[in-house]
This record gives structure tokens, C-alpha cells and sequence, in this order.
């Protein structure tokens, strides 16, 4: 006889850093909208202010869902130096996969007794065995590209001797090596590089890994993925619409699509000599601009002053057309404001889905990890153009401002992104709306809860 139970409980395992909280975030509502019940368990304390905020507002947005922390070591890492990563949100993955043991009694205690774990894909290869040990299925949420999996899926080919300029992954597209960051290519110690290769290899164990993606983009990557465990497209995730004071005062008094956005996202700073070279190029492209600045990769160091980052003198040229801001601006926001024609992108995966869902065409400007392999995907569906020359982020060369001033008015003044984003944007919308790919696949997910025991 087969058993059922409509109203399955799933617990969510979010990492480090908003990169990889806000898609579980925008996960909730569709979820709950399906009876299922939600606990979350936050790594606590959070590293960014943000991240912090962030959880506040869904906590107070969703009061039936349960939140559980997982309370942190503190100081957080104090030993072998190769465990230490230069970047904080590495190491807070770090921190969070060593407090993985603390999961076990958590997991058992949750009542109703839990249907699924999903984890953040950082956390794989420490957690797949505790909820093993449970005979709890594990999904593991892959918060980039499905072209971005098929590489961390095979992250040990970096370090195939016969391979020279490309990255060869059976059955993909191979990926040029000018791609990876440097560091994973050069140092076989490199800590980020061993653990994303174990928890590549133990995602293979997991029940599934959901994408923050859609066929319609990523067709060609999805049907490759041909051996257990399932991949399945859940994307683009909307946006969520929180209560905010957020004040666009200076958007709403420009017209229509005729300003260019800026921002590298949550946790990319770029250096000092850069910041003030992208104030010139911006200045010097004529174009309306409003540009988020961020110095520091943790928002709660962020402290230097914009006039002290940009120069008096630079800064009151900056005014004349544009608006420049350091505090966290709710993008999403941002992105459907009408006043927004293009967005300067580093190409985080969640960036780039977001413009999308907005249709706002990009220019692509890849700072590090996953962001060339994304950047090149939107690149060809005809959405972005990339600079490829001006390279990667903590690259030594400074992109100068004449540069930058040319490319963004090459780009902005290319009509075609803007029709391309209109055509994108709609399949984007038909994947996620009823009967697209991803609803289909979503819906095939939570009755598959239902009807186990
Ligand atoms: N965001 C804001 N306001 C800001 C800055 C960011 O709302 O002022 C939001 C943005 O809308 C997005 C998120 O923060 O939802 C940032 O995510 P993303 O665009 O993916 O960039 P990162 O924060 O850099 O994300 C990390 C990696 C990136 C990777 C991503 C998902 O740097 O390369 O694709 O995680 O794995």
C-alpha cells in the first residue's frame, strides 16, 4: 500500500555570503506556497551584515517557517595555514563545514521528523555522510550554472596533465583554461580547490542538485548531465519583495531607460586604483550611471569614506550625471526600476539571472570564480557583451577610464541587446510560469516528498 504525507518537512542549509543564502531565500515562498513545511538552519554568527539583514526580514516575512542556528566556533579558524583561504567567505565555508557534527543532533531532534535536507553545494562532502548515517535524503543546491557544475563535477581535470588550453569534461562543451582562476590552475594546495573537489565528488551521493536554471539557456548542459544523481533545472527563482524604506528618489527622476547600473555584487571589491579609473570611464561615457562601490569584500569593514575612495575632484565630476552609493541597494529593486537600461555586471550567477528576469541587457566584466564561465553563457544567448581584455579582477592591470568610456558607449548604444533582453526575458518568465520546465520540475519535486513514507 502506498503511503503519502502531504505536508512534507524540508530543512535548508544555507553557506556563507548572500551569493549563496539568496537563492535558498527565494526557494522558501515557492515551497511553502506547496504545504511544505520549512525549518532553516542558519550558520550563525553570519559574516556579512547583509546576509544578517537579509534573514531578519525573511524570518519576519515567513513567521511559519522555523529557524534553527548552528552556532559557529569562535575565533573561527586557528590552524594549519593551508586550510586558509584569502578570501573570508572561503574560510567561513571552512568554519561552517568543520561545525558540520552539531548537524547531526539538530537533524534528529526536528519534529516532524525531517522528509529532505538541502545544502548548499560548499557544504557537500561534510555533510552527504551525516545525513547518510540518517537515511535522510540530501539535495544539494548548486547556486551557479549548470555549465559551472559540469566543472565542479570534474574539478580534479583541472589537473589533467594532457590537458593544455582546455578543460575536457566528457559529454560538455570543453572550457578554456584563460577561464579558471589563476590560483586553481596553479596551486594543487590551493585550499578552495580541495575541498571543492571533494564536495564535487560527494555530490555524486546526493538524491539530487537543484539549479538556479532553465532549459531554455542551459538545454544543452541539462541533457548532458546523463548519470545519477537527477540535476534538476529550478530556475530562474524570482525575486522576493520584502517591506523595505529603500529610497530610488534619484532613479525616479531619470528617464526611461537611460541609466546604466554598476555593481560587482556582494563580496567583490575592487582595488582603489581601479574604483577611481571606473569613475572617470563612467564620467567620460556620457551616460546616467548609478554605481554601488564596494572597498572591502566583507561589508562590515566597508568604512572608508566615497569621497576618500573616489577624490574630491573626481567625485564632483561623478555627480554631474551619476549616482554613486556604498550602503546595500536592493537590487532587484534596481533592476525593474524603469529609469534602468544596462547593468555593468561581475557576473555573479544570481546577478545575471536577475537582469534576465528583468530583461536588462549586461556588459560583463568577470572579477573571479565562476563568473567567465557565466559571462560567456550570456554572451552567447545575446543578452551581454563581455570585455574580455580587461581580464580578471585582482588582475594587476588597471582597465583605464577611456577604455571602460568606450566600451560602455559601444554597448549601450547597441540596440540589439535591448530587443535580445525583451526575447530572453519572456522564455525566462514561461520557464517558471505554470506548465514551463522548471515549474513542471519543481512540482515533480515536492510530489515526490509527498509520497514517500
Ligand atoms: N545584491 C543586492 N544589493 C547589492 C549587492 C548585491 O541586492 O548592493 C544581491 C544581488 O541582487 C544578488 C546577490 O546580492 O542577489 C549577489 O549575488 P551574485 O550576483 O551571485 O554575486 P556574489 O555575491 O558575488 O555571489 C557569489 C560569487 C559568484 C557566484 C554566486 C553564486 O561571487 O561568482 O556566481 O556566489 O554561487
Amino acid at each position: 500500500m502506498s503511503t503519502s504525507n502531504l505536508n512534507p518537512h524540508i530543512a535548508l542549509l544555507p553557506s556563507a555570503g548572500m551569493g549563496h543564502l539568496t537563492p535558498f531565500i527565494r526557494l522558501i515562498p515557492l515551497l511553502t506556497s506547496h504545504n511544505v513545511k520549512i525549518t532553516v538552519i542558519t550558520p550563525h554568527p553570519t559574516l556579512s551584515i547583509s546576509e544578517s539583514e537579509s534573514l531578519s526580514e525573511l524570518f519576519t516575512s515567513f513567521p511559519q517557517v522555523t529557524r534553527k542556528q548552528l552556532h559557529l566556533p569562535l575565533p573561527p579558524l586557528d590552524d594549519e595555514p593551508s586550510s586558509k583561504s584569502q578570501d573570508p567567505f572561503y574560510n567561513r565555508f571552512e568554519v561552517i563545514r568543520r561545525s558540520s557534527h552539531l548537524l547531526l543532533p539538530l537533524l534528529s531532534s526536528l519534529s516532524p521528523p525531517l522528509s529532505a535536507l538541502i545544502t548548499d553545494m560548499s557544504l557537500a562532502s561534510t555533510v552527504i555522510p551525516i545525513t547518510n548515517s540518517l537515511q535522510l535524503p540530501n539535495y544539494i543546491f548548486f547556486t551557479s550554472s549548470a555549465k559551472m557544475l559540469s566543472l565542479f563535477l570534474s574539478f580534479h581535470a583541472l589537473d589533467d596533465p594532457k590537458a593544455k588550453d582546455f578543460i575536457e569534461i566528457s559529454g560538455f562543451e570543453p572550457i578554456p583554461k584563460s577561464w579558471i582562476p589563476p590560483p586553481l590552475l596553479d596551486d594543487a594546495n590551493n585550499a578552495m580547490k580541495i575541498y571543492f573537489t571533494e564536495c564535487g565528488k560527494k555530490m555524486k551521493e546526493s538524491s539530487g542538485i537543484l539549479v538556479n536554471t532553465y532549459e531554455s539557456i542551459e538545454g544543452e548542459s541539462l541533457k548532458a548531465f546523463n548519470s545519477l544523481p537527477p540535476v534538476i533545472a529550478i530556475g530562474p527563482l524570482p525575486p522576493i519583495k520584502f517591506e523595505r524604506n529603500q529610497s530610488l528618489a534619484w532613479l525616479d527622476d531619470q528617464p526611461a531607460e537611460s541609466v546604466l547600473y554598476v555593481s560587482f555584487g556582494s563580496r567583490t571589491a575592487i582595488s582603489r586604483e581601479q574604483i577611481k579609473a571606473l569613475a572617470d570611464g563612467l564620467v567620460k561615457s556620457g551616460k546616467r550611471f548609478l554605481w554601488v562601490v564596494k572597498d572591502k569584500k566583507v561589508d562590515r569593514d566597508d568604512e572608508t569614506e566615497l569621497v576618500d575612495l573616489i577624490g574630491e575632484e573626481l567625485m564632483e565630476r561623478v555627480k554631474e550625471k551619476g549616482m554613486v552609493v556604498k550602503n546595500w541597494l536592493n537590487q532587484e529593486e534596481v533592476l525593474s526600476h524603469p529609469a534602468v537600461g544596462w547593468f555593468l555586471s561581475h557576473c555573479g550567477w544570481n546577478s545575471l539571472t536577475e537582469a534576465i528576469w528583468h530583461g536588462v541587457p549586461m556588459l560583463l566584466w568577470p572579477q573571479h570564480g565562476d563568473q567567465k564561465i557565466n559571462a560567456d553563457l550570456v554572451e552567447r544567448i545575446g543578452v551581454g557583451m563581455w570585455a574580455k581584455s580587461w581580464g580578471w579582477g585582482d588582475s594587476v592591470v588597471v582597465v583605464k577610464g577611456d577604455e571602460i568610456a568606450d566600451t560602455v558607449r559601444e554597448m549601450t548604444g547597441n540596440e540589439f541587446f535591448r530587443l535580445r533582453a525583451a526575447q530572453v526575458q519572456d522564455d525566462a518568465r514561461k520557464a517558471f510560469g505554470e506548465g514551463g520546465s522548471s515549474y513542471d520540475r519543481l512540482n515533480d519535486l515536492v510530489d515526490s516528498w509527498k509520497c514517500s513514507p
